[in-house]
């Protein structure tokens, strides 16, 4: 079968939604890390309306490791097929980005990003893609920092990379590019920008300082359920458009970009795309981080301790959803301070309602990936919030004893584990005490919460019945 393409847009089925501007007069404006299925999903469905008014701002896709997106992404002229997957289902084909950059192309990476028509640097890296340790800094120790810090004209990281793009744009006398973190953490502009400074740091001191006075590093609330492309759903898109599609994405109707205020001459009008630009961006993204992302991790490791599989299911186990129903309303919910103009409760019941979308088969295995680098910001914030607050966290420990358990099994099992710290977290899980090797993790669990009695207390005591086999028990908290 032929590969979509600018060539083959023509020839599709009169159901598909085209883009509403010719690719072939985008001009590259952004220069984003991490194109993953995240990013195709959200951040470019935004900007490919954006570019039916503005063709400044197309985006080259840069992928440091893995060549299959940026191939495919090339292959295809850059289009690819966005599925809307709710109790409505839409096909669109998405023309945003205007280049696509993989692993071996450094020099027209670091050409791109001194070009001065380049304005934004965007990431989805996830979080373990910042290198940053325990406490949310630059974490000097790992592999990927330590090359750069050797070898900084060839770095590794993005954080690298978007060191030397700002250093030689000083050098040029260019106006730097804002730097927009689109990942899951709490402050995640303002921990991009304290690891690119300490970066910098290291190499000239000028350089750090030009950073924390010029370059804008707004933080954002980055929020649609994009369940991982699986080989069905390729083929599915594929029967539909009548072509092959490797690099077509599916999401949840719901779409929502908060993001802070920054200033830019002449930049991207993305209010008139629907992205939300606020002064107070830290209360919405608490209260997603904390809810949304803290409510799927704990489906995810409960779920699959139930022999669940998919969200949806979790949700229709009466038992569960019970729980998560709880967990959110009573403790989660608590936590968060008030934020102007949103109705934390209804909030709340939005998200799980989103959680209960029949069409969507998100993956609980999907959402339990990389635990070591969510549970901070998911669960472990709100614990000590709750615990600083005089409450009880007897439900809250819950979640946090299902992950234990989640490694313990991989462990004992020999199963992958997929986290980067992989390793550690098996050897910590795999011995007798596994409660006390598991929260002596500095990396994860910050001192003050692991040396608390009563959260120590708390997981211990619910990590029992997980590992006795009766999870089911935990539910009726
Ligand atoms: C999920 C998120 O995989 C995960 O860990 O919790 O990807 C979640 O679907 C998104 O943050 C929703 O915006």
């Amino acid at each position: 079968m032929t590969r979509l393409s600018r060539a083959t847009l023509a020839s599709l089925p009169q159901a598909i939604a085209r883009p509403g501007h010719d690719p072939a007069v985008v001009s590259t404006g952004i220069v984003h890390f991490g194109p993953g299925a995240f990013h195709r999903a959200h951040q470019a469905a935004f900007i490919d309306r954006l570019l039916d008014k503005d063709p400044r701002w197309g985006i080259a896709a840069v992928s440091l490791r893995s060549p299959g997106t940026v191939e495919a992404l090339k292959a295809q002229d850059g289009l690819y097929t966005l599925a809307v997957i709710d109790r409505t289902r839409s096909l669109r084909v998405i023309a945003a980005h205007s280049d696509a950059i993989g692993p071996g192309e450094g020099a027209r990476l670091r050409a791109l990003l001194a070009d001065p028509a380049v304005r934004i640097a965007t990431s989805t890296v996830t979080e373990k893609g910042y290198c940053l340790g325990g406490d949310g800094s630059l974490d000097l120790s790992h592999p990927d920092i330590v090359h750069d810090l050797a070898r900084p004209a060839e770095p590794a990281s993005v954080i690298g990379w978007i060191v030397a793009g700002l250093s030689d744009r000083r050098d040029a006398g260019t106006a730097p590019f804002a730097v927009l973190c689109c990942d899951n953490m709490t402050g995640n502009g303002g921990k991009l920008r304290a690891a690119c400074v300490t970066l910098a740091r290291a190499w000239d001191a000028n350089l750090a300082s030009w950073i924390e006075d010029k370059v804008a590093f707004p933080d954002s609330m980055v929020d649609s359920i994009t369940p991982a492309s699986d080989a069905a759903f390729l083929g599915h898109v594929a029967d539909q458009l009548g072509v092959t599609d490797d690099a077509a994405v599916q999401r949840e109707g719901f779409t929502q970009w908060v993001l802070q205020r920054f200033d830019m001459a002449e930049g991207p009008d993305l209010e008139s795309v629907g992205v939300t630009l606020t002064n107070d961006v830290r209360g919405y993204e608490q209260a997603k981080l904390r809810i949304l992302n803290g409510a799927h991790s704990s489906l995810a490791y409960i779920g699959l301790a139930l022999g669940l599989e998919t969200v949806f299911e979790a949700m229709s186990d009466p038992a569960l959803e019970g729980f998560i129903s709880r967990l959110v309303h009573s403790d989660i919910a608590l936590s968060l301070k008030p934020v102007e103009g949103l109705d934390i409760s209804a909030y709340a019941d939005a998200v799980l309602d989103r959680f209960r979308n029949p069409e969507i088969r998100h993956l609980l295995s999907q959402i339990a990936w990389d635990g070591s680098q969510k549970l901070p910001y998911r669960l472990l914030d709100t614990i000590q919030d709750e615990l600083d607050a005089g409450r009880n966290i007897d439900r809250l420990a819950v979640p946090v004893a299902a992950w234990i358990a989640f490694v313990r099994h991989k462990a004992q099992t020999g199963e992958t584990l997929t986290d980067p710290l992989a390793d550690m977290l098996i050897r910590a899980a795999a011995g007798s005490d596994v409660a006390t090797a598991m929260l002596g993790l500095r990396q994860v669990f910050p001192e003050t919460l692991a040396t608390d009695p009563r959260f120590r207390h708390a997981v211990t005591d619910a990590l029992l019945p997980f590992l006795d086999g009766r999870p089911e028990t935990l539910l009726t908290r």
